[in-house]
């Protein structure tokens, strides 16, 4: 397993150049990023390839899909955005050799509504992954949906609903992403939610409680290793944290006070513990 850390991590505004960080995160220890695609009409992918060239770094993609460029809309226009938005991430995450396009790709992050309202946006998000999952076949990419908490989605909220989904979308390039801070909220058993998601789960990001490092708050971290170790997960172990209020990021993540570490703090510390958590794992 390698570890690797969410470029998010360090910067304020989803706009921000994270490209700058790659190197703290290699000389902290980290083998790999998590380059965020929000805007990738304008994502700089020469810059990108040289930095991760430079400093020998591995890189997963990810991306979280808004309203304006809706996959699951009824709207055949914004959905059509949807699509084209989810190509041109996949499109870049392979010219950067990744493997993994992550995060919230089947409706617009920060949304919610009743279910019983959604029964459209349901259907057009299957439809619209499967036309993303056979482009990204093309590419060598497999599409990990995030399952996030209830505030930040109301679309799929654990294993068990990622996992239906799945169902309906034809293809063994599209899987689950399992992040820790989400799981802590809806899971009620964490251990049994990920050996539940078995080989499906692709792609996972650490966080604590807190959205800070692991192992400042009350996320069951040994247990979670525990459990990867049982569904035989070998890939990336990708810190995402958001610590810094009075921000965009922080904004959208709900981050309301400072938690007295700076970005730097935060990453190293959530090297270090990661690292003695999975030691030989991922050494
Ligand atoms: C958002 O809460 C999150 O966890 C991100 O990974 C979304 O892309
Ligand atoms: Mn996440």
């Amino acid at each position: 397993m390698k570890i690797g850390i969410h470029l998010s991590s360090y910067t304020r505004d989803w706009s921000d150049d994270g490209l700058g960080f790659v190197r703290h995160a290699a000389e902290t220890g980290y083998q790999a990023v998590e380059l965020p695609l929000m805007f990738p009409d304008c994502y700089d992918v020469g810059k990108a390839k040289r930095l991760l060239r430079e400093y020998h770094m591995d890189c997963t993609c990810g991306t979280g899909v808004n309203a304006a460029e809706d996959p699951s809309s009824a709207d055949r226009e914004i959905r059509g955005r949807g699509i084209e938005r989810l190509k041109k991430c996949i499109q870049i995450a392979s010219e950067l050799n990744a493997d993994c396009l992550g995060g919230v790709l089947y409706a617009p992050w920060g949304v919610r509504k009743p279910r019983a309202e959604a029964s459209e946006n349901y259907k057009w998000s299957e439809e619209s992954i499967c036309i993303a999952a056979d482009y990204a076949k093309t590419c060598g990419i497999t599409l990990s949906l995030e399952i996030l908490n209830r505030y930040e989605s109301y679309f799929m909220n654990t294993v068990e609903e990622g996992l239906q989904f799945l169902e309906k979308v034809d293809g063994n390039n599209v899987k689950l992403h399992f992040d820790t801070f989400h799981a802590y909220i809806e899971e009620c058993d964490i251990r049994k939610a990920i050996l539940k998601g078995g080989k499906q789960i692709f792609h996972i990001h650490l966080c604590d409680n807190n959205r800070g490092a692991p192992g400042t708050g009350r996320v069951p971290f040994q247990e979670i290793k525990e459990a990867l170790l049982e569904i035989g997960y070998c890939r990336y172990l990708m810190v995402e944290n958001f610590i810094l209020p009075n921000t965009e990021a922080g904004n959208e993540s709900c981050i309301w006070r400072e938690n007295g570490r700076d970005v730097y703090q935060n990453a190293e510390a959530a090297y270090a513990y990661v690292e003695k958590l999975f030691g030989a794992e991922c050494r």
